[in-house]
C-alpha cells in the first residue's frame, strides 16, 4: 500500500492478525507500494491499505479512527466522488473541485439549505451561512464566518457563495430598483478587476485581505454592509515576472471599446513597461473586452457614477504611461533628463516631482537631482502610491454607497484573508500574513477549546486535565510592544543609520534565548521565526523600505495640485502639522492596529470556520495529492482541532449506539437488565479500559480506545482479516 502520509519508519502500530486478532509492531521499512512491519510476535508482515467506509463519512468525528491517514482517506474517498465538503465537527473543509459543479449553487440548493437542521443535509457552505444566520436570528447575536486556506484554494469564490446565499436569506425579493444586496455582490467584481491578478498559483489570486460585514436589521433583512481591506500588494503595480500578470484592470481598459481606448491612448498592453515585462497577456477562458463591460456594469450598480467611473479609468491609463516614462543621463552629474518619445507627459511639473528632491537640513533648503536609476525608483514609488490610493478611494466609495445601518445590532462578517505563505524567498509581505495566520489560530484554538470544554461540561464529565498548545509566545515575538520584531522595525526605520543589517543583528541580539527565533546560520541578514504552521526563513534586505509609509513631499504637492478634481482628492493636502513633523507612519505598525480591531469585531461574534484546501498544484480536476493536502489541513489547524479532541475525548458515543455495537462483548451484561448507563460502564469494565468517561448521555473514551473495543469485538465475531492502524499519537 502507499503509507499513510504519518506513517513513518519506527511508528507503532496495530497490525490485524488471523490467529490473535491484533499484534504490536513496529514499521521498519516503507518502500512505494508497501509498508514493512515488524510485530511483537517476531514476524514481518506487509499490511494492507487502512480501510475507510465506501464514500466516506461526511463528519470527520463519525471516523472510529481519528488520525492523519483516516482523515486523508476520507476525504479523497469523497473527492472522487466530487463530494467537495466534508465536516470536522462544525468546520468545514471544502476542496477545491477546479470545476463548474453548477447543480450544487443553485437556486434549489439554497431552497434546500434554507432552514434545515445542521448535519441533515450533505455539509455544504450554505449550511454553514444558513446556521450563522439561524444563530443571529434566534439569539440576536452576530455571527461571522472565517474562510482560510492558501492560493488557490477556494476562499474567494466560497466567500462568494456565502454571501450570494446570505443575500438570498436576508434580501427583499421584488423590490425593483438597486438593493443592498445587489450592492454588495457587486462589489465582488469591482474590487477583483482591481485587487486581483494572476499568479503562478492562482489565475485569479486576490492581491489583498478583506472583511466584508453584512449589517441586518431587526427582521433579519440585510440593511447595510462594510468592506474593510487588507494590505493590498503594492510592488505588482511596476514589477511583475513571466508567468503572472499585473492587476486585471490595466489589461481589461487595454481591451475596452476602441473609441475608450482612443481617448485613453491606449493600445496594446505589450507596448506598456508594466505589462510587458512579463509575456502573459490573456487569460484562458478570459475575455477582457467582456471582462470591461461587465466591471462598468459592476460599478453601475454598487453606485459609481459615469464620470467617477471615467476618472478612475483615466488613472488606470496614467499609470500605464507613467511606467512608460525613462530617464537618461543629465549633463550633470547624478542628474536626469526624460528620454521622452513614448511617454505622453509634457508637464514640467511632473518632470520636476520625478528627477528632483528637495533636502530640509536645519541649515538650509537644497535640491537635489536623481540619477536616472533613483529617477526610476521615484517613477515607481509614484505608480504604486497613486493606485493604492485609487484603491482605498474605490473601497471607500463601496462602503458610503451601499451605506451603513447605524441602527443594526447584528452582523455576519466573512473573512476572506490569505492564508500562511512558506516560500523559497519570504520578504515583509509574508512576515504581515503570517502575523496575520498567527491571529487567526489562535482565535481558532481557543474557540475548538471552548467548544470542547462546552460539550464535556453539558455531559459533566471532568476535562480540567486537558492542555492545549498556545502560540502567544510567537505573538508575543511578532507584536509585543515594547521588544518585539514590528517595534524593533520601527525604530530601525526612525533612525537613520540602520542598515537590514544592524536590523537582523538587533533581532539576534535581542530573541537570542527566543524559542520561536532562529539565527540561521551563515547569514547575516536573515531570520527564523518557529510559527504554528513551521518554521519560515525572512528575508530581513527589504523590511525597512517597505515598513516605511510615506509618500514622496513632491509627488503629495505634484498630486494635490492636480487639475483633474478625482485626482485632487485622492490626496488631500496634509493638515501644516504633519508635514512639519513628519511624524513616523509604518506599514507594520498600521497592520497591527487593523488587525486588533478585526479581532475585536471577531471576539465580539460566534465564529464558524471554512478551510479551503488546494487539492493539486497543476489547478486540474480529479488530482488528490496526499502529502500536499495533509500539510494544508496542518497549516489550517484541522488536525491541531483533531489534536484537541484527542487530547480530550476524541470518541462519543450514544449509550445506545454503545451499547448497539458493543454489546457483543458482555452479552451476560446486556441480559442484566441494567439502565443503559450501567451497561456500558460494566462493558467497559469488563474490558479493562481505564481513563474514559461516562457523561449523561454518552460515553466519552480516549484515544485508542475505540480500535480496542473494536479489536475485541473483531475477535469475537471471528472477523476475516483487517488492518486498521492505531497511529493516534505520532503527530501530535
Ligand atoms: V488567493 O489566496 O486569493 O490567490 P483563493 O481566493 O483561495 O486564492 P479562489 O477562490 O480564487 O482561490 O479559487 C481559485 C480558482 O479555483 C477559482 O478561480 C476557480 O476556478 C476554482 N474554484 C474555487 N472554488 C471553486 C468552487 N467551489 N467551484 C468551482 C472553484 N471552482
Ligand atoms: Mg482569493
Amino acid at each position: 500500500m502507499a503509507a499513510p502520509v504519518n506513517i513513518i519508519v519506527g511508528s507503532h502500530v496495530w497490525v490485524e492478525h488471523p490467529e490473535l486478532a491484533w499484534v504490536d509492531g513496529e514499521v521498519f521499512k516503507i518502500s512505494a507500494e508497501e509498508v514493512h512491519v515488524h510485530t511483537t510476535n517476531g514476524q514481518t508482515v506487509f499490511p494492507k491499505d487502512t480501510e475507510a467506509p465506501p464514500g466516506g463519512v461526511d463528519d470527520m468525528t463519525k471516523l472510529s479512527y481519528l488520525h492523519e491517514p483516516g482523515v486523508l482517506h476520507n476525504l479523497a474517498a469523497r473527492y472522487e466522488l466530487n463530494e467537495i465538503y466534508t465536516y470536522t465537527g462544525n468546520i468545514l473543509i471544502a476542496i477545491n473541485p477546479f470545476q463548474r459543479l453548477p447543480h450544487l449553487y443553485d437556486t434549489h440548493m439554497m431552497e434546500q439549505y434554507k432552514g434545515a437542521q445542521f448535519g441533515e443535509l450533505s455539509p455544504h457552505v450554505f449550511a454553514i451561512a444558513d446556521v450563522a444566520y439561524r444563530a443571529m436570528i434566534n439569539e440576536g447575536k452576530s455571527n461571522s464566518i472565517l474562510v482560510s486556506g492558501e492560493s488557490g484554494a477556494g476562499k474567494t469564490e466560497t466567500t462568494k457563495m456565502l454571501m450570494r446565499y446570505l443575500a438570498y436569506l436576508g434580501g427583499r425579493s421584488g423590490v425593483e430598483g438597486r438593493t443592498v444586496e445587489q450592492q454588495v455582490l457587486e462589489s465582488n467584481p469591482v474590487l477583483e478587476a482591481f485587487g486581483n491578478a494572476k499568479t503562478v498559483r492562482n489565475n485569479n489570486s486576490s492581491r489583498f485581505g478583506k472583511f466584508v460585514e453584512l449589517q441586518f436589521d431587526k427582521n433579519g433583512r440585510i440593511s447595510g454592509a462594510a468592506v474593510r481591506t487588507y494590505l493590498l500588494e503594492r510592488s505588482r503595480v511596476c514589477q511583475i515576472s513571466d508567468p503572472e500578470r499585473n492587476y486585471h484592470c490595466f489589461y481589461l481598459l487595454c481591451a475596452a471599446p476602441p473609441e475608450v481606448r482612443e481617448k485613453f491612448k491606449l493600445g496594446d498592453p505589450k507596448s506598456f513597461h508594466y505589462l510587458n515585462q512579463s509575456n502573459c497577456y490573456a487569460l484562458d477562458g478570459v475575455d477582457d473586452t467582456e471582462e470591461y463591460l461587465a466591471t462598468r456594469r459592476a460599478m453601475d450598480i454598487v453606485g459609481i457614477s459615469e464620470e467617477e467611473q471615467d476618472a478612475i479609468f483615466r488613472v488606470v491609463a496614467a499609470i500605464l504611461h507613467l511606467g512608460n516614462i525613462e530617464f537618461a543621463k543629465g549633463e550633470e552629474a547624478d542628474s536626469s533628463v526624460i528620454k521622452d518619445e513614448k511617454s505622453r507627459c509634457d508637464a514640467k511639473s511632473l518632470e520636476d516631482a520625478l528627477i528632483n528632491r528637495v533636502m530640509v537640513t536645519p541649515e538650509e533648503v537644497i535640491t537635489r537631482t536623481l540619477d536616472p536609476v533613483a529617477a526610476v525608483g521615484s517613477r515607481d514609488a509614484l505608480a504604486k502610491t497613486v493606485y493604492s490610493r485609487l484603491f482605498d478611494w474605490l473601497v471607500d466609495k463601496i462602503n458610503s454607497s451601499i451605506g451603513q445601518d447605524p441602527n443594526s445590532r447584528t452582523i455576519i462578517g466573512v473573512l476572506d484573508i490569505y492564508g500562511f505563505e512558506s516560500f523559497k524567498l519570504n520578504s515583509f509581505e509574508q512576515f504581515c500574513i503570517n502575523f496575520t495566520n498567527e491571529k487567526l489560530q489562535q482565535h481558532f484554538n481557543q474557540h475548538v477549546f471552548k467548544m470542547e470544554q462546552e460539550e464535556y461540561t453539558k455531559e459533566e464529565i471532568n476535562w480540567s486535565y486537558i492542555e492545549f498548545v498556545d502560540n502567544q509566545d510567537v505573538l508575543d515575538l511578532i507584536e509585543k510592544k515594547p521588544g518585539g520584531i514590528i517595534a524593533l522595525l520601527d525604530e530601525a526605520c526612525m533612525f537613520p543609520k540602520s542598515t537590514h543589517e544592524t536590523f537582523a543583528q538587533k533581532l539576534y541580539q535581542t530573541f537570542k534565548s527566543n524559542k520561536r527565533f532562529i539565527k540561521p546560520k551563515l547569514s547575516r541578514t536573515s531570520f527564523t521565526i518557529s510559527h504554528y504552521a513551521g518554521e519560515v526563513t525572512y528575508l530581513a534586505d527589504l523590511f525597512l523600505d517597505k515598513n516605511k509609509d510615506y509618500v514622496v513631499a513632491e509627488h503629495q504637492v505634484l498630486l494635490t495640485a492636480s487639475k483633474c478634481p478625482f485626482v485632487s482628492g485622492l490626496f488631500p493636502p496634509l493638515p501644516e502639522e504633519s508635514s512639519k513633523s513628519s511624524k513616523f507612519s509604518s506599514i507594520g505598525s498600521r497592520f497591527k492596529l487593523q488587525l486588533q480591531s478585526l479581532m475585536e469585531t471577531l471576539n465580539s461574534t460566534e465564529p464558524h470556520y471554512i478551510r479551503c484546501v488546494k487539492p493539486n498544484n497543476a489547478l486540474r480536476p480529479a488530482i488528490f495529492e496526499n502529502a500536499n493536502i495533509i500539510q494544508q489541513l496542518r497549516c489550517g489547524g484541522v488536525l491541531e482541532a483533531i489534536r484537541i479532541s484527542c487530547a480530550g475525548y476524541p470518541t462519543r458515543r450514544t449509550f445506545y449506539e454503545f451499547l448497539h455495537r458493543f454489546g457483543v462483548l458482555a452479552p451476560d451484561v446486556l441480559d442484566g437488565n441494567y439502565d443503559d448507563k450501567v451497561a456500558c460502564e460494566k462493558i467497559l469494565d469488563k474490558m479493562g479500559l481505564k481513563g474514559y468517561q461516562i457523561g449523561k448521555t454518552k460515553v466519552f473514551l480516549r484515544a485508542g480506545q475505540m480500535a480496542e473495543l473494536d479489536a475485541r469485538r473483531a475477535e469475537v465475531l471471528g472477523n476475516a482479516a483487517r488492518i486498521i492502524q492505531r497511529q493516534i499519537r505520532t503527530y501530535i
